[in-house]
């Protein structure tokens, strides 16, 4: 079926074009504003049609991210964004869809989602907001939280290993274009990394944009619960969401 004429006449985009009505509920300081606003700003660079974005994420603070993307979208299931998104891919392939996950959504209850959907390389375009710890929940150590890590779940410190999630995906071999971004959990330097995602988004992520394939990114996102006990009382971080 051929697109109405119509809905090509907004191009070229702004950013405030990609920015919906909703209010964010992340935390003052959150990373996840970096993100979201870098998000908006590229995707007014595409000549992709607004409506063809469709962003999925899974549950978690960073999973919130469709709400705010004047885009298509669905906030979905605990780590099941992955499938539901190869799903849509499958039956539109002429969609551009983005998987939104966090480090507990897409490591720990969607590790094996994420694992396969990359394996299957369906050409989807997946953002994991590494802030290394369950931001929703309150601050409990996740896959990705350094070793010695003290949380709320663990005291004491983490006695696991942290997972890499690019070694994960390398590990999948589903992807011929994997893109780095450094990771960093200080506060003060959110747009120092953001910059660094516009950057490869801009110029990696337009690269490989046409083509199959798989790209992975994986971003540092500082999380006021790493600091909450010490910088922060429990009120300023929004009540749970109602889905989680
Ligand atoms: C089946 C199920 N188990 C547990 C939860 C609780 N839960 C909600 S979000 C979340 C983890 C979120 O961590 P992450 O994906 O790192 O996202 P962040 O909030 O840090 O952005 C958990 C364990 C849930 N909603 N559903
Ligand atoms: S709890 Fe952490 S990840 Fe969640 S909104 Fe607050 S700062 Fe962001």
């Amino acid at each position: 079926m051929t697109a109405p004429e119509s809905i090509h006449t907004h191009l070229p985009y702004a950013k405030e074009d990609f920015v919906s009505g909703q209010d964010v509920r992340w935390c003052p300081g959150c990373g996840d504003y970096a993100i979201l606003s870098v998000m908006q700003r590229t995707l007014a660079q595409f000549t992709t049609p607004r409506e063809n974005h469709v962003f999925i994420s899974g549950i978690g603070c960073a999973s919130r991210f469709p709400y705010y993307m004047n885009t298509y979208g669905f906030h979905t299931i605990h780590g099941r964004a992955p499938a539901i998104a190869t799903g849509l891919k499958c039956a539109r392939p002429d969609l551009t869809v983005w998987v939104v996950t966090g480090d507990g959504d897409g490591l720990s209850i969607g590790g094996n989602h994420l694992i396969h959907c990359m394996r299957r390389n369906v050409d989807l375009n997946i953002i994991l907001v590494n802030n290394q710890i369950y931001g929703l929940t309150k601050g409990q150590y996740s896959p990705t939280s350094e070793k010695g890590k003290i949380t709320k779940s663990s005291p004491y410190g983490t006695i696991d290993y942290p997972i890499n999630p690019l070694c994960v995906a390398i590990a999948a071999e589903g992807s011929a274009d994997i893109l780095v971004i450094g990771t960093t959990n200080d506060p003060a330097t959110p747009y120092v990394w953001a910059v660094a995602l516009a950057d490869q988004l801009e110029n990696g992520h337009l690269v490989t944009y046409e083509g199959e394939g798989h790209t992975a990114y994986t971003t540092g996102n500082p999380c006021v619960q790493d600091v909450v006990d010490s910088f922060f009382i429990d009120d300023v971080v929004p009540d749970a969401d109602p889905m989680c």
